[in-house]
C-alpha cells in the first residue's frame, strides 16, 4: 500500500527578525508575538502538509540565545519526535549557526530534518525575504520517499539555499545571502524546482536510536589571536576559574606567534588538563598542523586540530563533548573525528 498520508511538520517559533515589528516611537525592531506572523502568510494552507505550530512564550532576538534555550528546543522536539516527520525552527539570524551547530550535536543517530531559518527583514515588510525562507523550509523537510524523510540531519535554509547547520557562517548583516558553507557544499536548491544533492547528505544509520544529548558545559573560552596579542591578555583568559577548554582562532592553516611565552602558556595550559583546540580564523579552508614551522610546535604540545571546521561548530562541540564527561585521553581523538558531518 503506498503511503498517502501528508507529511506533517512541527514548526516552532524562537523569535528574531523574522516575527518582529517596528516600535512605533524609537523605531527599534521588537520580537514580536507568532499570531502576527502566522497571520501575514496565509499562503501556508497551501502546502501539502499539515502544519502545527509552537512558540517560545517569550520569543527572543536570538543574540540572546544561550544553551538553557538549546536544550528547550532540544526538548520541544524530542517531545513531538515521533508524531512529526519534520522540524522548522524559526531563529534570528545572527546565532542561527551556533544553534543548528549545538543541535547537530545534541540529535545523535537523528532520521528526521530539523531546518533552521529566519530572515533579514520582518514578515510584515513588504520587500520581505521571510515568505520563501519558510515556505520553502517547509517543503524541504516535508520530502519524503516512501514515506520516509530524505533530509536527515539538521539544516540551514536561507535565500534558495540548504546547508548543513554545522557547516554554515552568517557572512553578512545585510544581503539576503546572510549564509554561507565555505568547506562543505549546499544540500538542496531552490530555484523552479526544489534541487535535492542527496549524494551531500548525511546518512545516519537507520537501525540506531535517537539520542538527545542535554548537557552542555560552557566552561570554555573563545579567543582569536591578533598581532600584538599581550601574554597578560591570555593569561587572563586562561585563568577564568574552571576553565576545560579553549578555542584559538588561529591565522591562515592553524598558525601563531612562535614567542616563547605563547608557547609556554599552551604547554600550562594543556598540562593543567585544559583542551586547547585550534580553528582557522579564516572562513574557509583548514588548520593543517605541521604545514608551517608556525604550527609544528602546536602539534608537539597536544593542540587538537579543528581542521575545517568552522568556530561555531568547534563551540557546540567543545560544549558537548565536555557535557559528555569522555576520558581525557580520548578527547583528542573524538574531537579530531567528525560526528556529525562538520569536519571533512
Ligand atoms: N537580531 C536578529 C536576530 O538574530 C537578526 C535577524 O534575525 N536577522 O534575532
Amino acid at each position: 500500500m503506498p503511503n498517502t498520508r501528508k507529511p506533517n511538520i512541527l514548526l516552532i517559533y524562537t523569535g528574531g527578525t523574522i516575527g518582529m515589528i517596528k516600535d512605533t516611537n524609537s523605531g527599534v525592531l521588537k520580537a514580536f508575538d507568532f499570531k502576527n506572523l502566522l497571520r501575514n502568510i496565509p499562503e501556508l494552507k497551501l502546502l501539502d502538509c499539515s502544519i502545527k505550530t509552537v512558540s517560545f512564550g517569550t520569543p527572543i532576538d536570538s543574540s540572546n540565545m544561550n544553551p538553557d534555550y538549546w536544550v528547550k528546543i532540544a526538548e520541544i522536539i524530542e517531545n513531538n519526535y515521533a508524531a512529526f516527520d519534520g522540524f522548522v525552527v524559526l531563529h534570528g539570524s545572527d546565532t542561527m549557526s551556533y544553534s543548528a551547530s549545538a543541535l547537530s550535536f545534541m540529535f545523535e543517530n537523528l532520521a528526521k530534518p530539523i531546518i533552521f531559518t529566519g530572515s533579514q527583514l520582518p514578515i510584515g515588510d513588504l520587500r520581505t525575504d521571510a515568505k520563501e525562507n519558510l515556505i520553502t523550509s517547509i517543503q524541504m523537510a516535508a520530502q519524503q520517499r516512501q514515506g520516509i524523510p530524505i533530509i536527515k540531519e539538521v539544516c540551514l535554509y536561507f535565500e534558495y539555499k540548504l546547508y548543513r547547520g554545522n557547516r554554515t557562517t552568517k557572512i553578512n548583516a545585510e544581503h539576503f545571502e546572510a549564509f554561507a558553507s565555505l568547506n562543505y557544499p549546499c544540500l538542496a536548491e531552490s530555484g523552479v524546482h526544489l534541487k535535492i544533492s542527496e549524494e551531500h547528505l548525511w546518512k545516519p544509520d537507520p537501525r540506531k536510536p535517537l539520542i538527545v544529548h542535554k548537557n552542555l558545559d560552557t566552561n570554555i573560552a573563545l579567543t582569536k589571536l591578533y598581532p600584538g596579542i599581550s601574554k597578560n591578555y591570555l593569561e587572563c583568559v586562561l585563568s577564568a576559574p574552571g576553565l576545560k577548554g579553549l578555542i584559538l582562532e588561529t591565522y591562515g592553516a592553524g598558525n601563531t606567534t612562535t614567542e616563547d611565552w605563547f608557547y609556554d602558556l599552551v604547554k600550562q595550559t594543556i598540562a593543567r588538563g585544559t583542551h586547547v583546540i585550534n580553528v582557522t580564523q579564516c572562513s574557509g579552508g583548514s588548520v593543517n598542523l605541521g604545514q608551517y614551522e608556525t604550527s609544528s610546535h602546536l602539534k608537539a604540545l597536544g593542540v587538537i586540530s579543528g581542521f575545517d571546521i568552522t568556530t561555531e561548530a568547534a563551540l557546540a562541540k567543545l560544549m558537548y563533548l565536555l557535557g559528555e564527561k569522555i576520558t581525557h585521553n580520548s578527547f583528542k581523538t573524538i574531537f579530531e573525528t567528525s560526528l556529525r558531518g562538520e569536519m571533512s
